[in-house]
């Protein structure tokens, strides 16, 4: 079946007038769909879901489609606009949340209009206003049921499990690149004492498990195309019982870098201090006082976490033959990975003005 007739499937009016891929996401294929009627065009997101990854849509829908109904409410009660603010999943015309045709998935989202996401940070301002948002995205879903949630990745955050998933591959080196790796498998090996130290306090009930969105990059967010203020929190794929501490961090890790994630100089690769001060403000103004003492303490081992772990799972892939990350060239998950080792060194020498900043928000 052809991707035309596949948008055909769904609910929208008129024709269409123009369609192409979208976005920069490493997981769903995504494009803009413009639907055309009287004269008038107006804007979809269609998706086809990386079933390989999430291996169950009925329940990965599921939940979309109850998150997103609940903060539609939230956002109408408190004066917002649902229509902007909350992502908004256009059915099939059978009225199912997706549709799947030759083994394949696809889903349809309303277009958010006059938003834009962004890959790097333009300026701080923009930086702030991610972290409200996020922020306020989790406060808002502080009620939710989380127990009708699925888990649509098992053991999404379990970093030692990541760390022995990593170790797993190494191990086996189906594609014969370990040679090509020491150097990087070494720096995660050296660490390995570190990597539970989140997953411990959660399961000594330290660090409570929340609502959370799991996959907090910058372009997980949009921002108004006018204003800069934040908008929507969007790819609700990973949404789940989670740790506020790697919301936080993944964050970070991803837009407080002061090179891309897949920046091949490492020399430009650092944490930008400025932008996490202005991260931690609007996170815990979002937050709005929720986070216990605990969670505010391990918020730079939170980011220092997403980061190590984000980079073990680059080269696990890179070792493995790229079979999870959508790569664009090659050794790309091995340049993504050493990105994300520079970042946990600079993160390891700036320690002390990380903790800092974090307790100057917090009293
Ligand atoms: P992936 O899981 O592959 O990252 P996303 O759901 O994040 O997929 O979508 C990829 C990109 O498409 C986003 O970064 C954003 O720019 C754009 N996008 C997704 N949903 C919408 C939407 N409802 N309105 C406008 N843009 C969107
Ligand atoms: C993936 O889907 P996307 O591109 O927003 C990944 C995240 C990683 C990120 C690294 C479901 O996010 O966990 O941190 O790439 N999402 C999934 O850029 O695995
Ligand atoms: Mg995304």
């Amino acid at each position: 079946m052809e991707k035309r007739e596949m948008v055909e499937k769904f609910a929208v009016d008129g024709v269409i007038a123009e369609m192409g891929e979208y976005g920069s996401g490493h997981i769903n294929r995504t494009e803009l769909v413009q639907m055309q009627q009287n004269g008038k065009r107006e804007k979809y997101i269609f998706q086809q879901i990386n079933t390989e990854i999430f291996r169950n849509v009925d329940e990965l829908m599921e939940n979309i489609v109850g998150v997103t109904d609940y903060l539609r409410e939230k956002i109408k009660a408190a004066g917002g606009d649902p229509a902007r603010e909350a992502l908004q999943v256009i059915p099939a015309r059978d009225g199912a949340s997706y549709f799947r045709a030759e083994g394949h998935c696809y889903r349809m989202y309303r277009f958010i209009p006059d938003a834009v996401s962004y890959d790097a940070v333009r300026q701080p301002e923009d930086f702030y206003e991610s972290a409200l948002a996020f922020g306020t995205f989790q406060s808002l879903l502080s009620d939710y049921p989380a127990e009708t949630l699925h888990e649509t990745i098992p053991d999404f955050h379990n970093t030692p499990k990541r760390f022995a998933d990593f170790c797993r591959a190494v191990e086996q080196d189906v594609c014969g690149r370990v040679k090509l790796a020491q150097k990087e498998i070494e720096f995660f090996m050296e660490r390995e004492q570190e990597m539970s130290v989140l997953t411990d306090l959660q399961a000594a009930g330290e660090l409570p498990l929340r609502v959370t969105h799991n996959d907090t990059k910058l372009n997980n967010v949009m921002l108004d195309a006018k204003t800069g203020k934040g908008v929507c929190v969007i790819d609700l794929d990973t949404v789940m019982p989670g740790l506020a501490v790697n919301d936080f961090g993944d964050s970070i890790r991803f837009g407080a870098n002061t090179a891309a994630e897949d920046e091949t100089d490492l020399s430009k690769v650092s944490l930008d201090l400025g932008l996490y001060e202005q991260y931690v403000r609007g996170f815990l103004q979002g937050c709005q006082g929720s986070l216990t003492k605990k969670e505010l303490e391990m918020l730079p081992m939170g980011a220092k976490m997403m980061t190590m772990e984000c980079g073990m799972r680059f080269l696990a892939d890179f070792l493995s033959g790229d079979t999870y990350f959508r790569i664009h060239r090659e050794q790309h998950n091995l340049d993504r990975s050493r990105t994300q080792m520079a970042l946990t060194a600079d993160m390891e020498r700036k320690w002390e003005q990380m903790k800092q900043i974090v307790d100057q928000y917090s009293k």
